[in-house]
């Protein structure tokens, strides 16, 4: 749960604002050519004699029409998501020849992660970087990316199975789909690693405590398996959260624990690898649905692209993040690399909650099919 202080509720009521005056406003219908691009030189003469007479949807670039696209983050400027949705508006500008511009946000102007979703599902923006476990109350399907252990440990085969996996690019998507989310793509920001005091090396490690989680009762239930308790904020509570000791451990791939800098208020880092961590390229699915055949295309072709490029992203960002942490001697942190043995000890209580969660025994409404076709996606990936 959120926690609705003062700032907190000024922050939503304008969000609500901006949501509805994005609606409606129309951001980002392309056959109004809305946006900050208007009036601009968009090209060539050549390029825009047939627009002449047009009203408003003023034809730029080939067949693009102008248009502005919002795209929201859960990060900041110069972190992972923040930097995919920046490529991801040159790419689109560069292929439309400047007719359609992208505006990424950083986490926090139009909320925290869960408005965000919210805002994406409304129509607000029109498309958002999204981690699953924010929306793990509305597809619990989507909560199968927190599972422990269950991922190939590697990222790059993990990144392999996220970017051709039907389970979860035809399957989980529709079930997204029934939210006005369509996911069109999913890839691995690195892997996870536990922040806390104590130093967590086995599973008893856990036991006392208060653990931070995103919106997800999977997250909930895997943690209480460990005998933590766990709490649910958004990460712009966590550092202060963390320092007043409210809430004890964290889980995050290392780049975001170095920029958001929850290590300097937490004595030990485990590079525990228990999953990785999984984000979504997603579109609001009306506004999806309703482009012309040429924009979905290049949506479509545009975030294929961006698999290979963003796996590079995060692994140097995710490289350079643990090199900073261990170079910060005013902040010392004790780093902690889990041996065979210990992550034995770890996958004995995690695995268990897989075929749980498979059984819908922990969370409503889990769709069985999904799961294991994704098993077998993963089995051929690892060829275990
Ligand atoms: O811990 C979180 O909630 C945040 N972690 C990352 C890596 N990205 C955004 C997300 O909200």
């Amino acid at each position: 749960m959120i926690i609705f202080n003062k700032k907190y509720l000024l922050m939503l009521i304008s969000i609500l604002t901006l949501s509805f005056l994005l609606v409606a406003c129309g951001g980002g219908d392309s056959e109004e050519g809305t946006g900050g691009n208007e009036g601009e030189d968009t090209g060539s003469e050549e390029n825009n004699e047939n627009t002449e007479g047009e009203e408003g949807g003023e034809e730029a670039s080939g067949d693009f029409e102008e248009a502005e696209w919002s795209f929201v983050t859960e990060e900041l400027d110069g972190e992972v998501q923040y930097e995919y949705a920046e490529e991801f508006g040159k790419r689109i500008e560069e292929k439309t020849g400047g007719a359609i511009t992208v505006v990424p946000y950083e986490y926090g102007a139009l909320g925290s992660e869960v408005d965000q979703a919210q805002l994406l599902q409304q129509g607000g923006v029109q498309l958002a970087v999204m981690s699953p476990g924010f929306t793990g109350g509305q597809v619990p399907d989507g909560q199968i990316f927190s599972l422990h252990y269950f991922f190939p440990a590697d990222p790059a085969q993990t990144q392999e199975v996220l970017t051709n996996s039907e389970a979860l690019n035809t399957d989980l998507r529709a079930k997204y789909e029934e939210h006005n989310i369509t996911p069109l793509s999913y890839w691995t920001e690195g892997a996870m690693a536990w922040t806390s005091n104590v130093g967590i090396d086995e599973p008893s490690d856990w036991e006392g405590l208060n653990m931070r989680v995103q919106e997800s009762p999977l997250m909930r239930e895997t943690y209480a398996a460990y005998g933590a308790t766990v709490q649910s904020i958004s990460w712009g509570e966590l550092y202060t959260a963390l320092d007043r000791e409210t809430v004890d451990a964290q889980e995050n791939p290392v780049f975001f624990i170095n920029s958001a800098s929850f290590y300097e208020v937490q004595d030990t880092l485990t590079i525990s690898n228990h999953n990785n961590y999984v984000a979504m390229t997603t579109a609001n699915t009306d506004w999806y649905n309703g482009l012309p055949e040429n924009e979905k295309q290049l949506i479509d072709e545009t975030v294929a692209e961006m698999q290979d490029w963003i796996f590079e992203e995060q692994k140097a960002q995710n490289e350079a993040g643990l090199a900073a942490i261990k170079e910060d001697i005013e902040n010392p942190t004790e780093i902690i690399e889990l041996t065979e043995e210990q992550i034995a000890a770890f996958k004995e209580v995690a695995e268990p909650v897989h075929e749980q969660f498979r059984n819908g025994e922990l969370t409503e409404g889990v769709d069985s099919a999904i799961y294991d076709k994704l098993k077998e996606e993963i089995a051929e990936v690892t060829g275990e």
